[in-house]
């Protein structure tokens, strides 16, 4: 590597040696930059422009304000052109201008629908998603967790999922071993968990939700249930009643080894309990028997 011409991938601030027993490299004659704004000065490389579309959107109206935005360097001749495209939807979406990050649109049928925001200076692109969730008329979202940006539960834990690390070690390389850690993460959109063995995995969210259960009877989720599982439970505790009863809790079917996605939509109503202000939340994967396989929660939500 010599000077400078190697040129790290936008965002990628360091090089690592990986394989350290196969690979070796000299440097020559390159400038040493004591911080990435002295690099960016000395060589003011083109960066990708920044994209962010926007919050997530429930609502039931037919027609959504998008609030995107971007943001680029400047350092191509072309032009920044900006444009959303539809991954999937339930329906037909038309931007009033397709090209601007901000614009309204206007969604047919009510569902869900996932965009893409996409910015483009010329050399490079990034591009950014956000999930609108049009609803049928009168029908308000009270809290809501979807799970879309990467790494981030949003309060949730998964507890007793069963799975363990688990190492092989190769008899004749030790840099051939391999760890493997359970999944247990939130990527793609979808909070992913795996459950091996294990009667009681579920997942637990944040405490102290403070979810006003007036008027709200649904819980509406979609996920996929790859395991054998046929039933699983929601469990809560309310501000009046904190402590974790059986009495508390609804069992709803589920679709077994589901290959995709289903819509789930459990009425709470049935449930005396379920009033004042919810502290918890709870979904029981396995209700009792060992369960394994895993499952990808794209969203839930309490509404009326
Ligand atoms: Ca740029
Ligand atoms: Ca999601």
């Amino acid at each position: 590597i010599h000077d400078n011409g190697y040129v790290t991938l936008p965002g990628v601030e360091f090089f690592v040696n990986e394989a350290p027993k196969t690979t070796q490299w000299t440097l020559q004659n390159n400038t040493v930059y004591a911080t990435t704004a002295e690099l960016d000065k000395g060589m003011p490389f083109n960066g990708p422009p920044e994209v962010d579309a926007g919050p997530d959107v429930r609502t039931d109206k037919p027609t959504v304000c998008l609030a995107g935005t971007v943001r680029d360097d400047g350092r191509t001749a072309k032009p920044l052109t900006v444009r959303w495209e539809v991954l999937e939807g339930a329906g037909t979406v038309t931007f009033r201008d397709p090209a601007s990050p901000q614009t309204e649109a206007d969604f047919s049928p009510p569902g869900d629908y996932l965009l893409r925001l996409v910015a483009d200076d010329g050399e490079l692109w990034l591009s950014d998603l956000v999930a609108v969730h049009v609803l049928p008329p009168g029908v308000s979202v009270a809290a809501a967790w979807e799970f879309n940006k990467p790494l981030d539960k949003e309060g949730w834990t998964e507890v007793n999922t069963g799975t363990q690390l688990r190492e092989w070690t190769h008899p004749l390389w030790s840099a051939w071993s391999a760890i493997s850690h359970p999944v247990k993460y939130v990527a793609g959109g979808y909070y992913l968990v795996a459950v091996e063995n294990s009667p009681d995995a579920h997942l637990l969210s944040g405490d102290n939700l403070s979810v006003d259960l007036i008027g709200r009877k649904t819980i509406k989720l979609r996920f996929q249930n790859h395991t054998p599982a046929t039933r699983m439970r929601f469990r809560f505790t309310t501000e009046a009643d904190p402590a974790w009863q059986d009495a508390n809790s609804k069992t709803f079917d589920v679709t077994p080894n589901d290959n995709g996605p289903h819509d789930y939509t459990v009425d709470m109503s049935t449930v005396p309990g379920w009033t004042g202000r919810l502290k918890q939340l709870r979904l029981d994967l396995a209700t009792g028997a060992e369960l394994s396989g895993t499952c990808r929660l794209d969203y839930l939500w309490i509404s009326n």
